[in-house]
């Protein structure tokens, strides 16, 4: 009983194309892993706040302080082996959801090879394999939005989210609806509207468009509001769900229709929960979104997708659509009518690379 060791690991993988949302262009991921130790297993889990906060306040920067002198000393001070302990303890250092979040995670994959469970079975997941959707940032062109969209369709996904932002949005699904009529399409904006930007907003109706996620900033559930009211559209809120509080009153406000769960913006696995419970309750769709994690957060995200309120295609894409090389073996794989299978090994059921990590890594800490 008892943790050996608690490492961290900052590491850079190039993107095998760049990613462009409302907010800027980036070529490589900066992330942290976190590994808990103990009993001759390991635990993983990823912190998904990146190197520049955009996104969030977050960055690697603040998580690598906040878990170096903060949660990793509470955590083996006081040996918190139990995940929902941690959570319960975690909470009175404010904010920092993605720091909390990273560690968490790597009890959680602890406790079930303890256990000898893949994580969806602990959690509680019904469902055996998952709708895979894939998110298109901004191109320079529509052409080459649209020849990207072509080639992802062929490898079987099941629906397509593209970034848009004031310019690059009315014409641009224009295009996209044109070539493909059929196709479940939906659209993220990362927040860069305002209200001023009602109506165009609303002319987006015209394309059947399976959802809008995040028109306006975090902290704006008014104005999201007053939005789905006029739209048919559902509005889908990403930035501004952070907790089941603000989860309960984006329903109630009308704020939103569809929600989209995230574990590190939320601060971990049992908020996720929590989240995903109420959303159930209250007859509202969840989706697992996406931060374009390596493979060990990418697992992660698979086994909580598995519960039985995860009802749309989710950003969980193939290891290849990231990396060159991922993380992990087996690699994160979609089947021909884009499904992804729940791996069945203990814990996230798939095994980190030592020898790709360090080729990636910047920095290490043992704790
Ligand atoms: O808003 O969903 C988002 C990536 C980084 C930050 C925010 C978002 C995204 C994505 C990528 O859309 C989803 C993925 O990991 O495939
Ligand atoms: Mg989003």
């Amino acid at each position: 009983m008892g943790f050996d060791r608690i490492e961290l690991t900052l590491l850079k993988l190039p993107y095998v194309h760049y990613f462009e949302t409302s907010f800027g262009r980036e070529y490589e991921r900066t992330f942290i892993l976190v590994r808990v130790c103990s009993d001759g297993l390991v635990g993983w889990g990823e912190v998904v706040a990146a190197q520049i906060p955009l996104y969030s306040y977050e960055t690697t920067t603040t998580a690598w302080h906040i878990l170096s002198d903060f949660l990793i000393p509470m955590t083996l001070e006081d040996s918190i082996e139990d995940p929902r302990e941690f959570h319960r303890r975690a909470s009175k250092y404010k904010g920092h959801p993605m720091a909390k979040a990273g560690l968490e995670l790597a009890l959680w994959d602890l406790a079930a090879k303890k256990q000898g469970l893949p994580l969806w079975k602990v959690y509680g997941g019904t469902q055996t394999a998952i709708p895979a959707g894939v998110s298109i940032g901004i191109q320079d062109t529509p052409e080459e939005l649209l020849d990207r969209i072509g080639l992802f369709l062929e490898e079987g996904y099941r629906r397509v989210k593209i970034k848009i932002k004031p310019g690059w949005d009315r014409d641009v699904c224009a295009a996209v609806r044109d070539r493909f009529p059929a196709m479940l399409l939906q659209v993220d904006a990362n927040g860069g509207y305002r209200p001023a930007d009602e109506d165009r907003l609303c002319s987006l109706d015209d394309f059947n468009l399976q959802m809008l996620e995040q028109p306006f900033p975090p902290y704006d559930l008014w104005d999201h509001s007053r939005l789905q009211k006029k739209m048919r559209t559902p509005v889908c809120l990403d930035e501004s769900i952070l907790s089941q509080t603000t989860t309960r009153q984006a329903i109630e406000m009308g704020s939103c229709r569809i929600v989209n769960i995230k574990v590190g913006r939320v601060g971990g696995i049992v908020e996720g929960l929590a989240i995903h419970d109420f959303c159930r309750e209250q007859n509202v769709p969840v989706w697992c979104g996406g931060m374009l994690e390596s493979g060990i957060g990418r697992a992660h995200n698979i086994h909580l997708a598995s519960l039985p309120n995860f009802l749309l295609p989710h950003d969980i894409s193939a290891s290849r659509r990231y990396y060159n090389q991922d993380l992990i073996e087996p690699e994160v794989k979609i089947t021909g009518d884009g499904f992804i299978p729940l791996p069945e090994a203990p814990g996230i059921g798939v095994v980190p690379q030592e020898d790709r990590i360090q080729k990636a890594a910047v920095t290490q800490k043992t704790f």
